[in-house]
């Protein structure tokens, strides 16, 4: 049976018809962060035979070693972001220090959204052919923000208005949320278009996989340590052991739950309970995505959604993926198991 051809654009029109939360001009930032994802993929395909690959040299605001795609895609989400006729104000990246203003005037009015984005998660496995990712998430810019761009940015992840990501793997794949379902779209390379190739998606209650570094084992605290244990122990009633799968791409980690179940944990460490994770463009946004299909996003003892960020730049510990897992390993971690 062929499936139906909708593109993103005739799916977000009929979505504007359905959901006050989609508006139009929410719809039009999801499609310029789909015409970022079309061109960075293009970008991608061939970057080997054009010498795009390797390290630029630098290390960016996180004192992490910089990619040259990861400033290639930060500049293409810059300037795509520049052409969108105001609606957006500001992006936030990790490749830069600072929010960078992006036109920000629609009809004569500063642009009322700001985007948070990782450009390119995953990055280090680029060299490897691996799969990496772009994560997004949209908050409307406080009415109080005036003299402190970065402060005003600030707002607890269940204010987010939409979020999502897109997949460059063996298809280019956008997944994203208004708060009104999960919908997921995939590039159609030869017409240009992302045609919906899922709707309402939901994550299983509980899976079969887990997904952490387990080379940081020993660096964990003891309650996460109890949990992959526990994991990892023979219990044919709960379907354990689980399976192990970490590909060092944490948006590839989460699509594989989002579609079949799982959890995926990026602890905090003893010497650095902080973790890794940002929580502006990475777990926020995720924990956006896998709430809406009915799982949980956790640092282990506070939901994601209700942390009160501090910095655009805040790392955070993250549990995500099905419900009884990540409700599962919150108990271990809060050591009521
Ligand atoms: P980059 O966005 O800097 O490439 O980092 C990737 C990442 O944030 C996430 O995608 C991975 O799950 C995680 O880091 C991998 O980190 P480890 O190399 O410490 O496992």
């Amino acid at each position: 049976m062929p499936l139906s051809r909708t593109t993103l654009a005739a799916h977000l029109l009929q979505q504007q018809t359905l959901h006050p939360a989609v508006t139009t001009e929410l719809s039009a930032v999801i499609e310029h962060m789909a015409l970022a994802g079309k061109v960075i993929g293009r970008e991608l395909s061939d970057a080997a035979l054009h010498g795009a690959l390797g390290l630029t040299g630098d290390t960016n605001v996180q004192g992490e070693v910089v990619q040259k795609l990861d400033e290639r895609t930060n500049d293409i989400f810059v300037q795509t972001f520049e052409g969108q006729g105001g609606v957006v104000r500001a992006i936030v990246s990790e490749e830069m220090e600072k929010p960078c203003e992006v036109g920000g005037q629609a009809g004569g009015r500063a642009g009322e959204y700001v985007v948070f984005v990782d450009p390119l998660d995953g990055s280090s496995n680029l060299d490897a052919n691996m799969t990496v990712g772009s994560i997004f998430s949209v908050h409307r810019v406080s009415s109080r923000l005036q003299t402190d761009l970065e402060t005003g940015f600030l707002k607890p992840g269940r204010d987010q208005l939409a979020s999502g990501y897109v997949l460059y793997g063996p298809s280019t794949v956008l997944v994203y949320t208004c708060g009104a379902g999960v919908y997921q779209f995939t590039l159609d390379r030869g017409i240009g278009e992302f045609i919906l190739s899922g709707s309402r998606l939901k994550i299983p209650p509980r899976g079969k996989v887990y997904s952490a570094n387990e080379g940081n084992y020993a660096k964990w605290p003891q309650g996460v340590q109890r949990f992959v244990d526990y994991l990892r122990d023979k219990d044919a009633a709960t379907g354990r052991p689980y399976a192990s799968r970490y590909s060092g791409c944490l948006v590839a980690d989460v699509h594989r739950f989002l579609t079949g179940g799982g959890v995926y944990l990026y602890p905090g460490e003893i010497s650095k309970p902080e973790g890794k994770l940002r929580l502006m463009y990475e777990a926020a946004p995720l924990g956006f995505i896998i709430e809406q299909a009915g799982g949980l996003a956790s640092t282990g003892t506070q939901r994601i959604h209700d942390i009160l960020p501090t910095a655009v730049h805040q790392r955070v510990p993250l549990i995500i993926g099905s419900y009884e897992d990540v409700g599962n390993a919150e108990e271990f971690v809060q050591g009521k198991r």
